[in-house]
Protein backbone atom coordinates (compact mmCIF):
# COMPACT_ATOMS: atom_id res chain seq x y z
CA UNK A 1 0.00 0.00 0.00
CA UNK A 2 1.55 2.97 -1.38
CA UNK A 3 0.50 6.30 0.30
CA UNK A 4 2.15 9.46 0.12
CA UNK A 5 2.63 12.52 2.49
CA UNK A 6 3.83 15.67 1.01
CA UNK A 7 4.27 19.41 1.95
CA UNK A 8 5.35 22.27 0.83
CA UNK A 9 7.16 25.17 2.75
CA UNK A 10 8.93 27.86 2.46
CA UNK A 11 12.73 28.50 3.18
CA UNK A 12 14.95 31.60 3.87
CA UNK A 13 18.58 31.69 4.86
CA UNK A 14 19.71 34.88 6.70
CA UNK A 15 20.76 37.94 4.76
CA UNK A 16 24.33 38.55 5.75
CA UNK A 17 25.12 41.39 7.57
CA UNK A 18 26.71 44.80 6.14
CA UNK A 19 30.27 46.11 6.99
CA UNK A 20 30.69 48.83 8.69
CA UNK A 21 32.14 52.30 7.77
CA UNK A 22 34.34 53.66 10.53
CA UNK A 23 37.35 55.37 11.54
CA UNK A 24 39.23 54.97 14.48
CA UNK A 25 38.67 57.73 17.29
CA UNK A 26 41.91 58.14 19.55
CA UNK A 27 42.91 60.62 21.86
CA UNK A 28 46.15 62.56 20.33
CA UNK A 29 45.30 61.03 16.57
CA UNK A 30 44.08 63.48 14.65
CA UNK A 31 42.66 61.48 11.77
CA UNK A 32 42.25 57.67 12.55
CA UNK A 33 42.45 54.56 10.03
CA UNK A 34 39.40 52.69 8.95
CA UNK A 35 38.17 50.33 10.95
CA UNK A 36 35.12 49.28 10.44
CA UNK A 37 34.47 46.10 11.39
CA UNK A 38 32.56 42.94 8.67
CA UNK A 39 28.72 41.96 8.85
CA UNK A 40 27.97 38.51 10.39
CA UNK A 41 26.55 35.77 7.85
CA UNK A 42 23.12 34.95 8.21
CA UNK A 43 21.77 31.98 9.54
CA UNK A 44 22.13 28.55 7.63
CA UNK A 45 18.89 26.58 7.25
CA UNK A 46 19.55 22.76 7.61
CA UNK A 47 17.58 19.62 7.32
CA UNK A 48 17.93 16.77 9.47
CA UNK A 49 16.53 13.36 9.52
CA UNK A 50 15.12 12.45 12.85
CA UNK A 51 13.51 8.66 12.81
CA UNK A 52 11.44 9.63 15.76
CA UNK A 53 9.00 11.79 13.03
CA UNK A 54 6.52 9.12 10.63
CA UNK A 55 4.22 12.26 8.81
CA UNK A 56 4.98 15.31 7.42
CA UNK A 57 2.08 16.53 9.60
CA UNK A 58 3.93 19.45 11.30
CA UNK A 59 4.21 21.21 8.23
CA UNK A 60 0.53 21.65 7.61
CA UNK A 61 1.10 23.91 10.47
CA UNK A 62 4.13 25.53 10.05
CA UNK A 63 4.79 26.57 6.58
CA UNK A 64 7.77 29.12 6.88
CA UNK A 65 10.86 29.01 8.23
CA UNK A 66 12.89 32.20 8.56
CA UNK A 67 16.95 32.16 9.80
CA UNK A 68 18.11 35.42 11.69
CA UNK A 69 20.49 37.70 9.78
CA UNK A 70 23.75 38.18 10.54
CA UNK A 71 24.49 41.31 12.66
CA UNK A 72 25.95 44.37 10.87
CA UNK A 73 29.74 45.07 11.38
CA UNK A 74 30.85 47.89 13.74
CA UNK A 75 33.40 50.20 14.37
CA UNK A 76 37.39 49.06 16.23
CA UNK A 77 37.07 46.22 13.49
CA UNK A 78 34.18 44.59 15.49
CA UNK A 79 32.70 41.66 13.36
CA UNK A 80 29.09 41.07 13.46
CA UNK A 81 27.71 38.04 15.41
CA UNK A 82 26.57 35.40 12.83
CA UNK A 83 22.90 34.86 12.54
CA UNK A 84 21.66 31.89 14.11
CA UNK A 85 21.32 28.29 12.13
CA UNK A 86 18.01 26.32 11.84
CA UNK A 87 17.50 22.72 11.94
CA UNK A 88 13.70 21.44 10.42
CA UNK A 89 13.48 17.76 11.59
CA UNK A 90 11.66 15.61 8.64
CA UNK A 91 11.23 11.82 8.98
CA UNK A 92 13.57 9.70 7.78
CA UNK A 93 12.44 8.98 3.72
CA UNK A 94 11.64 12.35 2.96
CA UNK A 95 12.10 13.30 -0.55
CA UNK A 96 12.75 17.31 -0.60
CA UNK A 97 12.75 18.68 -4.06
CA UNK A 98 12.76 22.64 -5.10
CA UNK A 99 8.73 23.59 -5.46
CA UNK A 100 9.70 25.95 -8.44
CA UNK A 101 11.81 24.04 -10.35
CA UNK A 102 11.42 20.20 -9.07
CA UNK A 103 14.98 19.68 -9.07
CA UNK A 104 15.67 16.93 -6.42
CA UNK A 105 17.75 18.67 -3.44
CA UNK A 106 18.06 15.73 -1.10
CA UNK A 107 17.03 12.22 0.09
CA UNK A 108 16.90 12.32 3.74
CA UNK A 109 17.71 8.45 4.27
CA UNK A 110 19.53 8.24 7.53
CA UNK A 111 18.90 9.36 10.88
CA UNK A 112 21.16 12.18 11.95
CA UNK A 113 22.03 12.53 8.02
CA UNK A 114 22.18 16.33 7.87
CA UNK A 115 22.15 18.57 4.28
CA UNK A 116 22.60 22.35 4.71
CA UNK A 117 19.42 23.30 2.60
CA UNK A 118 20.01 27.17 2.36
CA UNK A 119 23.11 28.70 2.74
CA UNK A 120 23.14 32.25 4.70
CA UNK A 121 24.58 35.02 2.93
CA UNK A 122 28.22 36.10 3.67
CA UNK A 123 28.43 38.97 5.64
CA UNK A 124 30.07 42.12 4.37
CA UNK A 125 33.63 43.15 4.44
CA UNK A 126 33.89 46.66 6.62
CA UNK A 127 35.96 49.76 5.31
CA UNK A 128 39.07 48.34 7.13
CA UNK A 129 39.76 46.08 3.93
CA UNK A 130 39.23 48.68 1.42
CA UNK A 131 42.66 51.18 2.34
CA UNK A 132 45.13 51.33 -0.18
CA UNK A 133 47.82 53.24 -0.39
CA UNK A 134 46.29 55.92 -2.99
CA UNK A 135 42.51 56.05 -0.58
CA UNK A 136 43.34 55.83 3.00
CA UNK A 137 39.57 56.89 4.34
CA UNK A 138 37.27 54.80 2.03
CA UNK A 139 34.37 56.01 2.81
CA UNK A 140 31.79 52.27 2.04
CA UNK A 141 32.31 48.93 2.77
CA UNK A 142 30.41 45.54 1.46
CA UNK A 143 26.48 45.15 1.65
CA UNK A 144 25.81 41.91 3.18
CA UNK A 145 24.82 38.62 0.61
CA UNK A 146 21.07 37.39 0.44
CA UNK A 147 20.54 34.35 1.75
CA UNK A 148 18.93 31.44 -0.56
CA UNK A 149 15.52 31.72 -0.49
CA UNK A 150 13.00 29.50 -1.96
CA UNK A 151 10.00 26.52 -1.90
CA UNK A 152 10.90 23.06 -1.04
CA UNK A 153 8.09 20.19 -1.64
CA UNK A 154 8.72 17.20 0.81
CA UNK A 155 7.54 13.72 -0.34
CA UNK A 156 7.16 10.73 2.31
CA UNK A 157 5.75 7.33 1.33
CA UNK A 158 4.38 6.22 4.92
CA UNK A 159 4.68 3.38 6.12
CA UNK A 160 2.03 2.58 8.86
CA UNK A 161 3.02 1.90 12.83
CA UNK A 162 0.03 0.17 13.87
CA UNK A 163 -2.43 -2.15 11.88
CA UNK A 164 -5.86 -2.63 12.89
CA UNK A 165 -7.00 -5.91 12.86
CA UNK A 166 -10.68 -7.16 13.67
CA UNK A 167 -13.85 -8.68 12.33
CA UNK A 168 -15.94 -6.95 9.91
CA UNK A 169 -17.78 -4.49 11.42
CA UNK A 170 -15.83 -4.15 14.75
CA UNK A 171 -15.11 -0.83 14.42
CA UNK A 172 -11.85 0.03 13.25
CA UNK A 173 -12.73 2.35 10.04
CA UNK A 174 -14.71 4.09 12.90
CA UNK A 175 -11.77 4.34 14.98
CA UNK A 176 -9.44 5.35 12.06
CA UNK A 177 -11.94 8.47 11.46
CA UNK A 178 -11.93 9.71 14.90
CA UNK A 179 -7.87 9.69 15.39
CA UNK A 180 -6.88 10.72 12.32
CA UNK A 181 -8.42 12.55 8.88
CA UNK A 182 -8.66 9.46 7.31
CA UNK A 183 -12.54 9.81 6.30
CA UNK A 184 -12.89 6.03 5.00
CA UNK A 185 -16.53 4.15 4.34
CA UNK A 186 -18.26 3.31 7.32
CA UNK A 187 -21.55 1.06 7.85
CA UNK A 188 -23.13 -1.23 9.55
CA UNK A 189 -22.61 -4.14 7.60
CA UNK A 190 -19.63 -6.30 6.98
CA UNK A 191 -16.87 -5.54 4.71
CA UNK A 192 -17.28 -2.44 3.53
CA UNK A 193 -14.23 -1.81 4.17
CA UNK A 194 -12.58 -3.24 0.87
CA UNK A 195 -9.51 -1.63 0.62
CA UNK A 196 -7.06 -0.77 3.13
CA UNK A 197 -6.95 3.22 4.50
CA UNK A 198 -4.12 4.98 6.03
CA UNK A 199 -4.52 8.11 8.72
CA UNK A 200 -1.86 9.88 10.62
CA UNK A 201 -3.03 10.53 14.26
CA UNK A 202 -1.93 13.05 15.91
CA UNK A 203 -0.10 12.44 19.64
CA UNK A 204 1.04 15.71 21.28
CA UNK A 205 3.06 18.17 19.93
CA UNK A 206 5.33 17.48 16.93
CA UNK A 207 4.20 13.63 17.30
CA UNK A 208 2.03 11.65 15.26
CA UNK A 209 2.43 7.85 13.53
CA UNK A 210 0.42 5.64 10.97
CA UNK A 211 -2.40 3.44 11.16
CA UNK A 212 -3.77 1.32 8.69
CA UNK A 213 -7.00 0.45 8.91
CA UNK A 214 -7.85 -3.08 6.46
CA UNK A 215 -10.55 -4.85 5.32
CA UNK A 216 -12.37 -7.54 8.47
CA UNK A 217 -11.02 -10.83 8.69
CA UNK A 218 -12.98 -13.72 9.58
CA UNK A 219 -12.77 -17.15 11.16
CA UNK A 220 -11.23 -19.65 7.61
CA UNK A 221 -9.84 -15.82 6.44
CA UNK A 222 -6.88 -18.23 5.66
CA UNK A 223 -8.38 -20.56 3.40
CA UNK A 224 -10.15 -17.77 1.58
CA UNK A 225 -13.21 -17.21 3.21
CA UNK A 226 -14.82 -13.77 3.73
CA UNK A 227 -12.45 -11.21 1.30
CA UNK A 228 -9.17 -13.66 2.31
CA UNK A 229 -6.75 -11.96 4.24
CA UNK A 230 -4.13 -11.09 1.07
CA UNK A 231 -4.61 -7.29 3.34
CA UNK A 232 -2.83 -8.33 6.13
CA UNK A 233 0.24 -8.58 4.21
CA UNK A 234 -0.22 -4.85 4.73
CA UNK A 235 0.27 -4.73 8.40
CA UNK A 236 2.77 -7.20 8.05
CA UNK A 237 5.65 -4.06 8.97
CA UNK A 238 3.63 -2.27 11.37
CA UNK A 239 5.28 -1.84 14.42
CA UNK A 240 2.56 -3.24 16.35
CA UNK A 241 -1.28 -4.24 16.22
CA UNK A 242 -4.53 -3.92 17.16
CA UNK A 243 -6.58 -6.28 17.83
CA UNK A 244 -10.14 -5.18 18.36
CA UNK A 245 -13.89 -7.14 19.24
CA UNK A 246 -16.40 -5.25 20.16
CA UNK A 247 -18.01 -5.09 23.92
CA UNK A 248 -21.40 -6.30 22.24
CA UNK A 249 -19.62 -9.44 20.93
CA UNK A 250 -21.22 -13.15 22.26
CA UNK A 251 -18.08 -14.57 23.06
CA UNK A 252 -15.04 -11.95 23.46
CA UNK A 253 -12.31 -14.40 24.44
CA UNK A 254 -13.71 -16.80 21.26
CA UNK A 255 -13.06 -14.06 18.75
CA UNK A 256 -9.67 -12.74 20.29
CA UNK A 257 -8.27 -16.12 19.64
CA UNK A 258 -9.88 -16.53 16.14
CA UNK A 259 -8.48 -13.53 15.01
CA UNK A 260 -5.01 -14.32 16.89
CA UNK A 261 -5.12 -18.03 15.03
CA UNK A 262 -5.77 -16.15 11.21
CA UNK A 263 -2.87 -14.02 11.85
CA UNK A 264 -0.76 -16.79 12.84
CA UNK A 265 -1.70 -19.06 10.04
CA UNK A 266 -1.07 -15.74 7.48
CA UNK A 267 2.30 -15.53 9.12
CA UNK A 268 3.43 -16.79 12.99
CA UNK A 269 5.88 -12.94 12.76
CA UNK A 270 2.78 -11.32 13.30
CA UNK A 271 2.13 -13.14 16.58
CA UNK A 272 5.06 -11.93 17.72
CA UNK A 273 5.05 -8.15 17.11
CA UNK A 274 3.74 -6.26 20.43
CA UNK A 275 0.26 -5.86 19.81
CA UNK A 276 -2.99 -4.79 21.92
CA UNK A 277 -6.43 -5.82 22.92
CA UNK A 278 -8.61 -3.00 22.08
CA UNK A 279 -12.38 -3.74 22.90
CA UNK A 280 -14.58 -1.23 21.10
CA UNK A 281 -18.28 0.31 21.05
CA UNK A 282 -18.33 0.53 24.85
CA UNK A 283 -20.93 2.42 24.87
CA UNK A 284 -23.47 -0.23 24.04
CA UNK A 285 -21.91 -2.56 26.10
CA UNK A 286 -24.39 -5.10 28.03
CA UNK A 287 -25.15 -4.36 31.31
CA UNK A 288 -22.43 -4.78 34.21
CA UNK A 289 -19.85 -5.62 31.39
CA UNK A 290 -16.30 -5.85 33.14
CA UNK A 291 -13.55 -5.62 30.97
CA UNK A 292 -11.95 -9.36 30.49
CA UNK A 293 -8.33 -10.33 30.60
CA UNK A 294 -7.58 -11.75 27.00
CA UNK A 295 -3.93 -12.28 26.73
CA UNK A 296 -1.09 -12.92 28.95
CA UNK A 297 1.02 -9.76 28.46
CA UNK A 298 -1.03 -7.93 26.52
CA UNK A 299 -2.62 -4.84 27.71
CA UNK A 300 -6.72 -4.91 27.01
CA UNK A 301 -8.12 -1.15 26.20
CA UNK A 302 -11.74 -0.53 26.47
CA UNK A 303 -12.72 2.48 23.97
CA UNK A 304 -16.01 3.78 22.26
CA UNK A 305 -15.42 5.76 19.30
CA UNK A 306 -18.44 6.96 19.66
CA UNK A 307 -18.52 8.44 22.75
CA UNK A 308 -14.97 9.46 23.03
CA UNK A 309 -13.67 6.75 25.97
CA UNK A 310 -10.76 5.50 26.40
CA UNK A 311 -9.14 7.42 23.15
CA UNK A 312 -6.13 9.08 24.90
CA UNK A 313 -5.24 5.98 26.62
CA UNK A 314 -5.01 3.98 23.95
CA UNK A 315 -3.42 7.06 21.94
CA UNK A 316 -0.67 6.79 24.88
CA UNK A 317 0.07 2.81 25.39
CA UNK A 318 0.19 2.80 21.12
CA UNK A 319 2.86 6.08 21.17
CA UNK A 320 4.59 4.11 24.15
CA UNK A 321 4.82 0.74 22.14
CA UNK A 322 6.08 2.50 18.90
CA UNK A 323 8.84 4.17 20.67
CA UNK A 324 10.04 1.17 21.92
CA UNK A 325 10.03 -0.19 18.96
CA UNK A 326 12.20 2.98 17.58
CA UNK A 327 14.48 2.06 19.88
CA UNK A 328 14.92 -1.37 19.15
CA UNK A 329 15.45 -0.90 15.38
CA UNK A 330 18.15 1.60 16.61
CA UNK A 331 19.65 -0.57 19.24
CA UNK A 332 19.67 -2.85 16.03
CA UNK A 333 21.29 -0.92 13.81
CA UNK A 334 23.71 -0.38 16.28
CA UNK A 335 23.27 3.22 16.99
N1 LIG B 1 -22.24 2.30 19.30
C1 LIG B 1 -21.08 2.28 18.64
N2 LIG B 1 -21.05 1.91 17.35
C2 LIG B 1 -19.86 1.92 16.72
C3 LIG B 1 -18.66 2.28 17.38
N3 LIG B 1 -17.64 2.17 16.49
C4 LIG B 1 -18.20 1.75 15.34
N4 LIG B 1 -19.54 1.59 15.47
C5 LIG B 1 -20.50 1.15 14.45
O1 LIG B 1 -20.20 -0.16 14.01
C6 LIG B 1 -20.45 -0.32 12.63
C7 LIG B 1 -19.22 -0.81 11.92
O2 LIG B 1 -18.22 0.16 12.00
P1 LIG B 1 -16.99 0.20 10.99
O3 LIG B 1 -16.05 1.21 11.54
O4 LIG B 1 -17.45 0.36 9.61
O5 LIG B 1 -16.42 -1.25 11.21
P2 LIG B 1 -15.18 -1.95 10.47
O6 LIG B 1 -14.47 -2.74 11.49
O7 LIG B 1 -14.39 -0.94 9.72
O8 LIG B 1 -15.94 -2.91 9.47
P3 LIG B 1 -15.41 -3.57 8.08
O9 LIG B 1 -14.86 -2.47 7.25
O10 LIG B 1 -16.63 -4.16 7.51
O11 LIG B 1 -14.39 -4.58 8.45
C8 LIG B 1 -20.92 1.05 12.13
O12 LIG B 1 -22.32 1.05 12.11
C9 LIG B 1 -20.41 1.99 13.19
O13 LIG B 1 -21.19 3.16 13.29
C10 LIG B 1 -18.73 2.69 18.75
O14 LIG B 1 -17.74 3.06 19.41
N5 LIG B 1 -19.96 2.65 19.33
MG1 LIG C 1 -14.01 -0.79 7.80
Amino acid sequence: MKFVDSAKISIKAGDGGRGSVSFRREKYVPKGGPDGGDGGRGGHVYLRANRQLATLLDFKYRKSYIADRGEHGMGARKSGKDGKDIVIGVPCGTVVRNAETGEMMCDMVEDGQEVLIAKGGRGGWGNQHFATATRQAPRFAQPGEKGDEFELEMELKLMADVGLVGFPNAGKSTLISVLSAARPKIADYPFTTLVPNLGIVRYEDYKSFVMADIPGIIEGAAEGRGLGIQFLRHIERTKTLLVMVPANSEDIAAEYETLLKELEKFDPALLSKPRLAVITKMDIAPEEFAVPELDPDVKVIAISSVAGQGLKALKDELWRQISASNQTSADDAGN
